[in-house]
């Protein structure tokens, strides 16, 4: 069979940076006696390594080099045709028993998985260079940053995580050398990329993580769901604080008042445009600035809620990001970027469905095959993505770095949804939030494999990342409302909602600064709303519309409670909840029935 990732072999001086922690000796010799590479190299995350890294990947063709004119110092991988997405049916949480990974994920058992991951791997990177990465997720001096090892024989996962994570020395410096410190293991080959040899695993009681058969993002990228959000979340509960699936984003007013927010949304439904949201022409003074884009970290201080971006860059979603979508990420991407699965164009640029301008005559789709405006395939794969460093942000948030994180006065929940959920509501207090969060829904979206467009709950965006029992996942959010003395304001926001003429009512994009300055208004208390039966609305002069083109039908449309439209969705939540097998903890079934009760009032 052909070597997928043949072996490298560095000059004295790059990748030999072994760490000092002897349990890190320790399990990464146990995992080269298994997999048996060429050689071991001992990543840094130096300037000469990384140098030295892309130029064997451009040997390899891992990468291809893009127009140094058009986009500096940026690359293009593409992906396994059969490898373009996070696969969940193939990702499984091995706990001890079937009962803590609840519900919604799949399990397997612990002792058998390792048994077969071990199977798999035996062998499997002869010929290979084995990398070691470490890493850190969180600011260098937060008490939430967490230390993780991530072994691959990938170059594209080892570049990729210098983008995604600070990854190097600091990390060596960080573990020390206490052999019982916490350190996630993260162990990735990419097999021969066969579906049939794809497996996601998660150890949660033994912080580890197996991926196999897969090079492709969120899979192989271990720092991030695997690790931040999947363990992070089973951690989490353990230790008392909250790993979730949230952008962080600050807005600060022309007076000086700075709020933090931090909204949830499942997988391709904005949450990087809305991190780096540019207030329109009517805000002027309003600064937005980011401090995530994709996961939160949070703990409770001073009973305030304060969280970090454990994340050093961005990941996002490439198609529709253009000038009007998303000013700030086409700055962020247009140097130090690499690219997954977009057009090439003949210069050498980066094409994609949706970027600014005329589509180019011809390109190299995302395949590698020609292609013109007149091919049906699309030139970039849907979920094509770029990683990008979150410093190239122009609307980077200053207190990023900042170890004791930023405290948040609002959390957002929001889905896609072409009808019955209203552009913006507030929940009466936590635990009504937490239910709005519990019984969120969206329409699905091309960043995991599967059916697009189908209306799936997606509790608090965590379906596919939380890493334990979701009725236990609901208890901690209680549990975490009842430790907070000042907490955040709970709101949902759909910006997807659809007229009669199957166009979106609301502009989207710079204009959700509106509502955002209505959640802003509420949290400083001089907002005004409605009391309704699923919380606090605004009417419609409660929200700052000056200067929008936006009729008055469409504006009552946005806002508008169809009792219809809400009884089918009542009876969709009890359906969820039911389905969920009695893990729902009682507090939340109440705030069912008060649900209920209130339309019925
Ligand atoms: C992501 C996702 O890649 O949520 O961020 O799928
Ligand atoms: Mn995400």
């Amino acid at each position: 069979m052909k070597n997928i990732a043949p072996a490298i072999f560095p000059p004295n001086g790059i990748g030999d940076t072994k760490p000092t922690n002897q349990a890190v000796l320790d399990w990464v010799h146990e995992l080269g006696n298994l997999t048996k590479p060429e050689n071991i190299f001992w990543c840094d995350g130096s300037e000469r390594e990384n140098e030295f890294l892309i130029a064997e990947s451009l040997k390899q063709n891992v990468l291809i080099k893009l127009n140094e004119k058009k986009v500096p110092r940026s690359y293009l991988h593409r992906s396994n045709p059969n490898d373009v997405a996070r696969v969940e049916k193939v990702t499984f949480i091995c706990t001890p028993t079937k009962e803590e990974a609840g519900p919604t994920n799949n399990w397997s058992d612990p002792a058998d998985t390792y048994s077969k991951l071990y199977g798999l791997l035996n062998g499997a990177m002869r010929g290979r260079t084995m990398f070691v990465v470490p890493y850190i997720m969180g600011p260098p001096d937060s008490p939430l940053t967490k230390v993780g090892f991530e072994i691959t024989d990938s170059k594209y996962v080892v570049l990729s995580m210098r983008i995604m994570t600070r990854m190097g020395k600091i990390a060596l410096k960080r573990l020390g050398n206490d052999p019982k410190a916490e350190w996630n293991r993260g162990v990735h080959s990419l097999l021969d990329v066969d579906p049939d040899r794809r497996f996601i695993c998660h150890f949660p009681q033994d912080n580890t993580i197996i991926s196999v058969g897969s090079g492709y993002g969120g899979n192989v990228l271990l720092s991030k769901k695997c690790f931040a959000l999947r363990i992070g979340s089973y951690l989490a509960c353990k230790q008392g604080w909250m790993a979730e699936h949230m952008l962080i984003l600050g807005v600060e007013s022309p007076e000086g008042r700075k709020h933090y927010v931090a909204a949830a949304f499942p997988s391709a439904c904005g949450k990087t445009n809305f991190a780096m949201l540019i207030p329109p022409a009517h805000f002027n003074g309003w600064k937005v600035t980011t401090v995530g884009d994709d996961i939160a970290w949070m703990e409770i201080r001073d009973g305030r809620l304060f969280a970090v971006n454990p994340e050093n860059g961005y990941f996002g979603v490439v198609p529709g990001t253009s000038y009007k979508s998303n000013p700030n990420a086409m700055k962020s991407i247009e140097h130090d970027t690499l690219y997954t699965n977009v057009a090439l164009t003949d210069d050498n640029d980066v094409w994609w469905e949706g970027k600014d301008g005329a589509p180019p005559k011809h390109a190299i789709d995302w395949r590698g095959n020609d292609w013109t405006p007149d091919s049906k395939e699309k030139a970039a794969h849907p979920n094509s993505r770029f990683a990008t460093p979150m410093r190239n942000n122009p609307a980077l948030d200053p207190d990023v770095e900042k170890g004791e994180g930023v405290p948040i006065s609002a959390i957002i929940f929001g889905g896609r949804r072409s009808d019955t959920v209203p552009l913006v509501y507030e929940a009466f207090d936590w635990n009504h939030g937490v239910y709005l969060g519990a019984t969120m829904a969206s329409e699905t979206t091309a960043a995991a494999t599967g059916t697009v467009g189908k209306v799936r709950r997606d509790p608090m965006a965590m379906l596919p990342f939380c890493g334990y029992n979701i009725g236990d996942y609901f208890r901690h959010w209680m549990d975490i409302g009842k430790r907070l003395t000042n907490p955040p304001l709970i709101f949902n926001v759909n910006w997807f909602r659809k007229g009669e003429n199957g166009k979106f009512l609301w502009p989207g994009f710079g204009e959700n600064m509106r509502v955002l300055k209505w959640v802003i208004d509420r949290c400083e208390q001089t907002g005004g709303a409605l009391k309704s039966p699923v919380g606090w609305l605004p009417s419609p002069h409660d929200l700052d519309l000056e200067e929008l083109d936006i009729d008055h039908k469409s504006v009552a449309d946005l806002l508008g409670i169809d009792h219809e439209e809400w009884q089918k969705e009542l009876a969709e939540h009890k359906m969820f909840f039911d389905s969920l097998g009695g893990v729902v903890p009682e507090e939340l079934q109440k705030q069912r029935e008060q649900l209920v009760a209130r339309f019925n009032e």
